[in-house]
Protein backbone atom coordinates (compact mmCIF):
# COMPACT_ATOMS: atom_id res chain seq x y z
CA UNK A 1 0.00 0.00 0.00
CA UNK A 2 1.31 3.33 -0.55
CA UNK A 3 0.71 6.39 1.82
CA UNK A 4 -0.75 9.50 0.62
CA UNK A 5 1.40 12.52 1.34
CA UNK A 6 2.33 15.69 -0.42
CA UNK A 7 4.77 14.51 -2.73
CA UNK A 8 2.64 12.11 -3.91
CA UNK A 9 -0.97 12.71 -3.82
CA UNK A 10 -2.12 10.19 -5.96
CA UNK A 11 -0.91 7.52 -3.78
CA UNK A 12 -4.58 7.04 -2.40
CA UNK A 13 -5.94 5.81 -5.89
CA UNK A 14 -2.72 3.29 -6.01
CA UNK A 15 -4.08 1.99 -2.88
CA UNK A 16 -4.87 -1.47 -2.56
CA UNK A 17 -6.17 -3.63 0.23
CA UNK A 18 -4.30 -6.66 1.11
CA UNK A 19 -6.30 -9.52 0.20
CA UNK A 20 -7.74 -6.98 -2.77
CA UNK A 21 -6.95 -10.01 -5.35
CA UNK A 22 -8.80 -12.82 -3.06
CA UNK A 23 -11.83 -10.44 -3.59
CA UNK A 24 -14.70 -9.50 -6.73
CA UNK A 25 -13.95 -5.68 -6.26
CA UNK A 26 -16.37 -5.38 -9.11
CA UNK A 27 -19.04 -6.17 -6.87
CA UNK A 28 -17.78 -4.07 -3.80
CA UNK A 29 -19.41 -1.64 -2.11
CA UNK A 30 -21.01 -5.27 -0.06
CA UNK A 31 -24.57 -5.17 1.19
CA UNK A 32 -23.41 -5.43 4.39
CA UNK A 33 -24.27 -2.88 7.47
CA UNK A 34 -22.00 -0.97 9.09
CA UNK A 35 -20.78 -2.77 12.13
CA UNK A 36 -21.94 -6.14 11.06
CA UNK A 37 -19.17 -8.49 11.78
CA UNK A 38 -19.31 -10.34 8.72
CA UNK A 39 -17.06 -8.30 6.60
CA UNK A 40 -14.29 -8.64 9.34
CA UNK A 41 -14.25 -12.65 8.92
CA UNK A 42 -13.77 -12.25 5.28
CA UNK A 43 -10.93 -10.11 5.69
CA UNK A 44 -9.42 -13.20 8.62
CA UNK A 45 -10.48 -15.33 5.41
CA UNK A 46 -8.58 -13.59 2.69
CA UNK A 47 -5.10 -13.08 5.42
CA UNK A 48 -5.12 -16.86 6.33
CA UNK A 49 -5.49 -18.02 2.76
CA UNK A 50 -2.21 -15.64 2.09
CA UNK A 51 -0.61 -16.87 4.97
CA UNK A 52 -1.50 -20.40 4.00
CA UNK A 53 -0.16 -20.41 0.76
CA UNK A 54 -2.72 -22.24 -0.83
CA UNK A 55 -3.41 -21.85 -4.64
CA UNK A 56 -6.58 -19.81 -5.05
CA UNK A 57 -6.95 -22.11 -7.80
CA UNK A 58 -7.40 -24.94 -5.90
CA UNK A 59 -10.06 -23.35 -3.33
CA UNK A 60 -13.64 -23.80 -3.18
CA UNK A 61 -15.69 -22.04 -1.35
CA UNK A 62 -19.60 -23.00 -0.65
CA UNK A 63 -22.17 -20.64 1.43
CA UNK A 64 -25.61 -21.23 1.91
CA UNK A 65 -28.30 -18.49 2.03
CA UNK A 66 -28.21 -15.34 4.66
CA UNK A 67 -26.77 -12.36 5.25
CA UNK A 68 -23.11 -14.71 5.39
CA UNK A 69 -24.40 -16.50 2.97
CA UNK A 70 -23.44 -13.46 0.18
CA UNK A 71 -19.50 -14.31 1.18
CA UNK A 72 -19.44 -16.88 -1.77
CA UNK A 73 -20.31 -14.04 -3.90
CA UNK A 74 -17.64 -11.48 -3.11
CA UNK A 75 -14.65 -13.96 -2.94
CA UNK A 76 -12.47 -14.51 -6.08
CA UNK A 77 -12.43 -18.07 -5.60
CA UNK A 78 -14.21 -21.09 -7.27
CA UNK A 79 -17.32 -20.03 -5.10
CA UNK A 80 -20.72 -21.75 -5.10
CA UNK A 81 -23.67 -19.84 -3.52
CA UNK A 82 -26.21 -22.60 -2.96
CA UNK A 83 -29.83 -23.28 -1.30
CA UNK A 84 -30.68 -22.70 2.07
CA UNK A 85 -29.20 -25.47 4.39
CA UNK A 86 -27.29 -26.90 1.56
CA UNK A 87 -23.70 -25.90 1.86
CA UNK A 88 -22.47 -29.15 3.44
CA UNK A 89 -23.56 -31.93 1.12
CA UNK A 90 -22.83 -29.46 -1.86
CA UNK A 91 -19.10 -29.25 -0.29
CA UNK A 92 -19.33 -32.93 0.16
CA UNK A 93 -19.73 -33.70 -3.13
CA UNK A 94 -17.14 -30.93 -4.83
CA UNK A 95 -14.13 -32.70 -2.18
CA UNK A 96 -14.86 -36.36 -2.79
CA UNK A 97 -15.33 -35.34 -6.46
CA UNK A 98 -11.45 -33.53 -6.56
CA UNK A 99 -9.56 -34.19 -3.09
CA UNK A 100 -7.63 -31.90 -4.00
CA UNK A 101 -9.57 -29.14 -3.55
CA UNK A 102 -9.68 -27.28 -0.44
CA UNK A 103 -13.28 -26.60 0.26
CA UNK A 104 -14.25 -23.92 2.81
CA UNK A 105 -18.13 -23.54 3.80
CA UNK A 106 -19.10 -20.15 5.03
CA UNK A 107 -22.43 -19.57 6.54
CA UNK A 108 -24.61 -18.68 9.25
CA UNK A 109 -25.74 -19.80 12.38
CA UNK A 110 -29.41 -20.27 10.48
CA UNK A 111 -28.76 -21.69 7.56
CA UNK A 112 -25.90 -24.20 8.94
CA UNK A 113 -27.50 -25.54 12.04
CA UNK A 114 -31.67 -25.02 11.51
CA UNK A 115 -32.73 -26.24 7.81
CA UNK A 116 -28.81 -27.53 7.78
CA UNK A 117 -28.16 -28.98 10.83
CA UNK A 118 -28.83 -32.63 9.97
CA UNK A 119 -25.80 -32.10 7.52
CA UNK A 120 -23.74 -30.98 9.70
CA UNK A 121 -23.69 -33.52 12.36
CA UNK A 122 -23.42 -36.28 9.45
CA UNK A 123 -20.40 -34.31 7.79
CA UNK A 124 -18.51 -34.15 10.85
CA UNK A 125 -19.18 -37.89 11.93
CA UNK A 126 -17.52 -39.05 8.67
CA UNK A 127 -14.77 -36.73 9.63
CA UNK A 128 -15.48 -35.24 6.09
CA UNK A 129 -12.34 -33.23 4.73
CA UNK A 130 -13.69 -29.67 4.71
CA UNK A 131 -13.74 -26.61 6.73
CA UNK A 132 -17.13 -25.46 8.03
CA UNK A 133 -16.88 -21.97 9.34
CA UNK A 134 -19.64 -20.14 10.90
CA UNK A 135 -20.94 -16.53 11.51
CA UNK A 136 -22.73 -16.65 14.71
CA UNK A 137 -24.79 -13.42 15.34
CA UNK A 138 -27.23 -14.90 17.14
CA UNK A 139 -30.05 -14.68 14.85
CA UNK A 140 -31.30 -15.13 11.21
CA UNK A 141 -30.06 -11.59 10.03
CA UNK A 142 -30.99 -11.53 6.37
CA UNK A 143 -34.30 -12.24 6.56
CA UNK A 144 -35.44 -9.73 9.36
CA UNK A 145 -34.65 -10.93 12.86
CA UNK A 146 -36.11 -14.51 13.68
CA UNK A 147 -34.98 -16.83 16.47
CA UNK A 148 -32.07 -19.08 15.15
CA UNK A 149 -30.62 -22.39 16.72
CA UNK A 150 -28.61 -20.39 18.99
CA UNK A 151 -30.05 -17.36 19.86
CA UNK A 152 -29.66 -17.52 23.50
CA UNK A 153 -32.45 -17.42 26.32
CA UNK A 154 -34.23 -14.62 27.31
CA UNK A 155 -33.11 -12.81 23.83
CA UNK A 156 -35.58 -11.32 21.74
CA UNK A 157 -36.25 -11.59 18.48
CA UNK A 158 -39.26 -11.00 15.52
CA UNK A 159 -40.21 -14.60 16.30
CA UNK A 160 -39.60 -14.40 20.32
CA UNK A 161 -41.43 -11.16 21.26
CA UNK A 162 -41.26 -12.29 25.67
CA UNK A 163 -37.67 -13.70 25.00
CA UNK A 164 -36.53 -16.79 23.48
CA UNK A 165 -37.39 -20.05 25.78
CA UNK A 166 -35.89 -22.32 23.34
CA UNK A 167 -32.37 -23.80 24.64
CA UNK A 168 -29.69 -22.94 21.87
CA UNK A 169 -26.84 -24.97 20.62
CA UNK A 170 -23.77 -24.59 21.83
CA UNK A 171 -21.64 -25.17 18.83
CA UNK A 172 -18.19 -26.28 19.54
CA UNK A 173 -19.75 -28.73 21.84
CA UNK A 174 -22.07 -29.89 19.07
CA UNK A 175 -19.06 -29.88 16.64
CA UNK A 176 -17.30 -31.69 18.79
CA UNK A 177 -19.32 -34.54 20.00
CA UNK A 178 -20.47 -35.03 16.61
CA UNK A 179 -16.87 -35.92 15.26
CA UNK A 180 -15.38 -32.84 14.34
CA UNK A 181 -11.01 -32.92 14.43
CA UNK A 182 -10.42 -29.16 14.82
CA UNK A 183 -12.60 -27.40 16.98
CA UNK A 184 -12.35 -23.25 17.81
CA UNK A 185 -14.21 -20.19 18.96
CA UNK A 186 -13.30 -16.84 18.10
CA UNK A 187 -15.27 -13.33 18.31
CA UNK A 188 -14.72 -10.76 15.72
CA UNK A 189 -12.70 -8.84 17.71
CA UNK A 190 -10.07 -11.39 17.78
CA UNK A 191 -8.79 -11.03 14.19
CA UNK A 192 -5.30 -11.98 14.37
CA UNK A 193 -6.42 -15.31 16.52
CA UNK A 194 -9.07 -16.13 14.20
CA UNK A 195 -6.79 -15.68 11.44
CA UNK A 196 -4.69 -18.50 12.97
CA UNK A 197 -7.33 -20.53 13.14
CA UNK A 198 -8.50 -20.22 10.02
CA UNK A 199 -5.09 -20.89 8.52
CA UNK A 200 -4.54 -24.03 10.86
CA UNK A 201 -8.00 -24.98 9.55
CA UNK A 202 -6.76 -24.99 6.27
CA UNK A 203 -3.84 -27.07 6.32
CA UNK A 204 -5.11 -29.28 8.68
CA UNK A 205 -7.09 -32.91 7.27
CA UNK A 206 -10.42 -33.58 8.27
CA UNK A 207 -13.81 -31.92 9.51
CA UNK A 208 -12.80 -28.53 11.05
CA UNK A 209 -15.27 -26.00 12.72
CA UNK A 210 -14.32 -22.59 13.22
CA UNK A 211 -17.16 -20.69 14.87
CA UNK A 212 -16.71 -16.76 14.91
CA UNK A 213 -19.30 -14.59 17.09
CA UNK A 214 -20.10 -11.50 15.16
CA UNK A 215 -22.18 -8.52 15.74
CA UNK A 216 -25.54 -8.04 13.67
CA UNK A 217 -26.00 -4.08 15.11
CA UNK A 218 -28.95 -4.23 12.73
CA UNK A 219 -31.67 -6.99 13.74
CA UNK A 220 -29.99 -8.36 17.13
CA UNK A 221 -28.40 -6.03 18.63
CA UNK A 222 -30.73 -3.12 18.50
CA UNK A 223 -33.96 -5.02 19.18
CA UNK A 224 -31.68 -6.37 22.77
CA UNK A 225 -31.07 -2.74 23.08
CA UNK A 226 -27.19 -4.23 22.55
CA UNK A 227 -25.76 -0.96 20.93
CA UNK A 228 -23.98 -0.58 17.95
CA UNK A 229 -21.08 -3.08 16.41
CA UNK A 230 -18.34 -1.17 18.19
CA UNK A 231 -20.45 -1.49 21.63
CA UNK A 232 -21.00 -5.57 20.83
CA UNK A 233 -16.86 -5.46 19.89
CA UNK A 234 -16.45 -3.57 23.38
CA UNK A 235 -18.49 -6.33 24.92
CA UNK A 236 -16.63 -9.23 23.31
CA UNK A 237 -13.52 -7.36 24.88
CA UNK A 238 -14.50 -7.31 28.60
CA UNK A 239 -16.45 -10.55 28.50
CA UNK A 240 -13.96 -12.65 26.81
CA UNK A 241 -12.00 -15.83 28.37
CA UNK A 242 -9.53 -17.34 26.18
CA UNK A 243 -9.32 -20.99 27.02
CA UNK A 244 -7.41 -23.27 24.92
CA UNK A 245 -8.41 -26.89 25.60
CA UNK A 246 -11.65 -25.95 27.94
CA UNK A 247 -14.71 -28.52 27.90
CA UNK A 248 -16.57 -27.25 25.17
CA UNK A 249 -19.74 -28.45 27.21
CA UNK A 250 -18.64 -25.55 29.78
CA UNK A 251 -18.48 -23.35 26.78
CA UNK A 252 -22.46 -22.28 26.32
CA UNK A 253 -23.07 -18.57 25.50
CA UNK A 254 -26.06 -17.09 27.66
CA UNK A 255 -27.47 -13.78 27.27
CA UNK A 256 -24.69 -11.03 28.62
CA UNK A 257 -22.46 -14.11 30.07
CA UNK A 258 -18.61 -14.69 29.83
CA UNK A 259 -17.77 -15.88 26.46
CA UNK A 260 -14.89 -18.96 26.02
CA UNK A 261 -12.74 -19.05 23.19
CA UNK A 262 -9.87 -20.46 22.20
CA UNK A 263 -9.24 -24.39 20.90
CA UNK A 264 -11.12 -26.53 21.90
CA UNK A 265 -9.83 -29.28 20.15
CA UNK A 266 -7.10 -30.78 17.82
CA UNK A 267 -6.97 -34.22 16.84
CA UNK A 268 -5.93 -37.07 13.73
CA UNK A 269 -8.28 -39.10 12.49
CA UNK A 270 -8.75 -41.06 9.27
CA UNK A 271 -11.11 -38.52 6.89
CA UNK A 272 -13.98 -40.27 4.46
CA UNK A 273 -12.07 -40.42 2.22
CA UNK A 274 -9.56 -42.07 3.74
CA UNK A 275 -11.98 -44.57 5.00
CA UNK A 276 -14.11 -45.15 1.68
CA UNK A 277 -10.32 -46.33 0.38
CA UNK A 278 -9.51 -48.40 3.22
CA UNK A 279 -12.98 -50.07 3.12
CA UNK A 280 -12.31 -50.64 -0.44
CA UNK A 281 -9.10 -52.33 -0.12
CA UNK A 282 -10.84 -54.74 2.55
CA UNK A 283 -13.69 -55.90 0.55
CA UNK A 284 -11.44 -57.18 -1.86
CA UNK A 285 -8.55 -58.70 0.52
CA UNK A 286 -11.77 -60.29 2.21
CA UNK A 287 -12.57 -61.67 -1.81
CA UNK A 288 -16.26 -59.89 -0.94
CA UNK A 289 -15.75 -59.11 -4.41
CA UNK A 290 -16.43 -57.92 -7.36
CA UNK A 291 -15.51 -54.30 -5.53
CA UNK A 292 -15.17 -51.64 -8.12
CA UNK A 293 -12.36 -49.71 -7.44
CA UNK A 294 -12.85 -45.84 -7.13
CA UNK A 295 -10.36 -43.75 -8.07
CA UNK A 296 -10.32 -40.73 -5.57
CA UNK A 297 -8.10 -38.94 -7.48
CA UNK A 298 -9.39 -38.01 -10.97
CA UNK A 299 -9.89 -34.10 -11.03
CA UNK A 300 -13.36 -32.24 -11.74
CA UNK A 301 -15.61 -32.64 -15.10
CA UNK A 302 -13.66 -35.79 -15.76
CA UNK A 303 -15.67 -39.08 -15.37
CA UNK A 304 -14.70 -41.37 -12.40
CA UNK A 305 -12.06 -44.27 -13.22
CA UNK A 306 -14.24 -47.44 -11.68
CA UNK A 307 -12.33 -50.90 -12.56
CA UNK A 308 -13.37 -54.76 -11.83
CA UNK A 309 -11.34 -56.53 -9.31
CA UNK A 310 -11.33 -60.34 -10.51
C1 LIG B 1 -35.88 -23.16 2.00
C2 LIG B 1 -35.74 -21.76 2.52
N1 LIG B 1 -36.33 -21.44 3.68
C3 LIG B 1 -36.21 -20.20 4.18
C4 LIG B 1 -35.49 -19.25 3.50
C5 LIG B 1 -35.39 -17.86 4.04
N2 LIG B 1 -34.11 -17.55 4.62
C6 LIG B 1 -33.14 -16.93 3.92
S1 LIG B 1 -31.79 -16.58 4.83
C7 LIG B 1 -32.50 -17.27 6.20
C8 LIG B 1 -31.80 -17.28 7.53
C9 LIG B 1 -30.35 -17.02 7.49
O1 LIG B 1 -29.85 -16.91 8.77
P1 LIG B 1 -28.33 -17.13 9.09
O2 LIG B 1 -27.85 -18.37 8.44
O3 LIG B 1 -28.16 -17.04 10.56
O4 LIG B 1 -27.58 -15.97 8.30
P2 LIG B 1 -27.41 -14.41 8.58
O5 LIG B 1 -28.37 -13.73 7.65
O6 LIG B 1 -27.68 -14.12 10.01
O7 LIG B 1 -25.98 -14.18 8.21
C10 LIG B 1 -33.78 -17.76 5.92
C11 LIG B 1 -34.64 -18.42 6.93
C12 LIG B 1 -34.88 -19.63 2.28
N3 LIG B 1 -34.13 -18.77 1.58
N4 LIG B 1 -35.01 -20.89 1.81
S1 LIG C 1 -28.69 -7.63 8.98
FE1 LIG C 1 -27.17 -8.14 10.54
S2 LIG C 1 -26.02 -9.90 9.69
FE2 LIG C 1 -27.13 -8.92 8.01
S3 LIG C 1 -25.65 -7.48 7.11
FE3 LIG C 1 -26.89 -6.33 8.59
S4 LIG C 1 -25.71 -6.44 10.49
FE4 LIG C 1 -24.89 -8.02 9.15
Amino acid sequence: MTTKTKKNPKAKQDAHHPIESLLRMDRIPHIWCPGCGIGIAVNALGQAIKEAELDPKKIAVVSGIGCTGRVAGYVNLDSFHTTHGRAIPFATGLKLANPELTVIVFSGDGDLFAIGGNHFIHAARRNVDINVFCINNFIYGMTGGQVSPTTPIKRLSSTTPYGSFEPPFNLPYLAMSSGAVYVTRYTALHVRRLTKSFRKSLLRKGFCFVEILAPCPTVYARRNRLGTGLDMMRFYHDNSIIRHGANPEDAAVEAGGKIIIGKFREVDKPTFTDMVEENLRHSVKDGKGPVPKINVTHGMGQKPRLKKHR
